[in-house]
């Protein structure tokens, strides 16, 4: 046998053992999901993560109603791929909110049929963890039905620090003024090394990991991310949702999986450039097949645009986000597709059924609002 063959016979050997341990339901190693990245290609890679995702999911598709709230993008921290953040001696383009002003944007929404707003920023010092206490009570007066998802572990560990509070007492704390869940940012990338190079300054892994553990020990849930297509190596993907997939196993805290593609324009890593939209969907299905642990994988539209969007439903994504409203920023300032992310809810539920999916609005916890077939 020639060598080109053999090695071909190995390589699909390895994949086909990876399959059948997936098809069996079996979890896939940490070595396995390394071979995912480095050897099977996209048409291998979407079959098996479909099959995955029909099985978790069946024909459905969610998405929500949300707005999203950005108090500030004046930021202590000095993330290098971050296109949004300014700091706290520059003006120009700088925000910052008082809470008339937040109030005021949920004001605009009361008789909206939306579920959910997402409040996060920048890591300002004046925006303390008592503050944004009364502005989730004021809300709640406000909008007692509205889900205040809000906060990365990144403002929360920062906040909770500068409050002298642990991370339990603290999010107790937050809960008891009206805050609901937290949202998956601030993860990037958990490896040690990379993140010295990207996001030195801000909370580390085992803080990250730390604040959704205790989030989910007092009931609340969270979402993850990975920032992804920078200067990381597949294997610092593969470490990073195997932390994810360990602390899940844990709490079971975690609702939902969101791989966010690093966007290059103005910001220190533009330099780097971005990945393919094969990497995208690889991605995406790798992340569907690895996590079996996570119910929901969710492709953020605005960052990689509708039609990827439309895509990565073949290759393991269930949940498309929101409809958003034009309400954020922080993609938008760093080149991502949708310059003026909005979408109506039927031109969100167009995009799942062009597919033949069933298109199910969903609540922050993954509860059926109502379904379009
Ligand atoms: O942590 C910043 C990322 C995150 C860039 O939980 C960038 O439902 C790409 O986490 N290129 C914040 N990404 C946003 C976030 C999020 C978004 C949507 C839904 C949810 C959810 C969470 O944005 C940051 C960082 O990883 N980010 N700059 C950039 N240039
Ligand atoms: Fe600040 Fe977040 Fe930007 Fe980092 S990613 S500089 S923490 S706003």
């Amino acid at each position: 046998m020639e060598l080109a063959t053999l090695k071909q016979t190995k390589i699909s050997a390895e994949l086909n053992s990876i399959a059948e341990k997936v098809l069996n339901e079996i979890r896939i190693t940490e070595a396995e999901c390394l071979t995912l990245y480095n050897q099977a290609e996209l048409g291998f890679l979407g079959w098996l993560a479909n099959i995955v995702r029909g099985k978790k999911n069946g024909n459905k598709v969610f998405f929500n109603r949300n707005f999203h709230i950005e108090p500030t993008n004046l930021c202590v921290f000095h993330c290098k791929f971050c296109s949004y953040s300014r700091t706290l001696k520059e003006e120009g383009d700088g925000w910052f909110m008082t809470q008339e002003q937040m109030l005021h944007i949920v004001e605009k929404y009361k008789n909206e049929p939306v579920t959910e707003v997402h409040i996060v920023g920048g890591v300002h010092p004046k925006l303390t963890m008592e503050w944004f206490g009364e502005v989730f009570e004021k809300i709640k007066k406000k909008s007692p039905n509205l889900h205040i998802k809000a906060f990365t572990a990144v403002e929360l560990e920062y906040m909770f620090r500068k409050a002298k509070v642990s991370y339990t007492d603290g999010m107790k704390y937050l809960q008891s003024c009206g805050m609901d869940s937290i949202p998956g940012g601030g993860a990037e990338i958990f490896d040690e090394g990379i993140r010295k190079e990207i996001c030195a300054d801000k909370a580390d892994a085992s803080q990250w990991l730390a604040i959704h553990k205790a989030a989910h020990e007092i009931g609340m849930h969270s979402n993850a991310t990975m920032l992804y297509g920078h200067i990381e190596k597949f294997e610092h993907r593969v470490d990073h949702m195997n932390r994810l997939r360990n602390l899940q196993d844990e709490t079971n805290g975690f609702n939902t999986f969101i791989p966010l593609k690093f966007r290059k324009e103005n910001n220190e890593m533009s330099h780097v450039g971005e990945v393919s939209v094969i990497e995208d969907l690889r991605n995406y299905a790798i992340s569907r097949i690895f996590l079996d642990n996570f119910n929901h994988i969710k492709a953020y539209w605005p960052m990689i645009g509708r039609q990827t969007a439309q895509l990565s439903l073949a290759f393991g994504v269930d949940d498309l986000d929101g409809t958003i409203d034009d309400s954020t920023k922080i993609y938008s300032m760093a080149g991502a597709e949708e310059k003026s992310p909005s979408l109506t809810t039927e031109e969100l539920i167009q995009m799942i059924k062009a597919v033949g999916r069933t298109a199910v609005e969903r609540d922050t916890l993954y509860g059926v609002v109502n379904e379009w077939n």
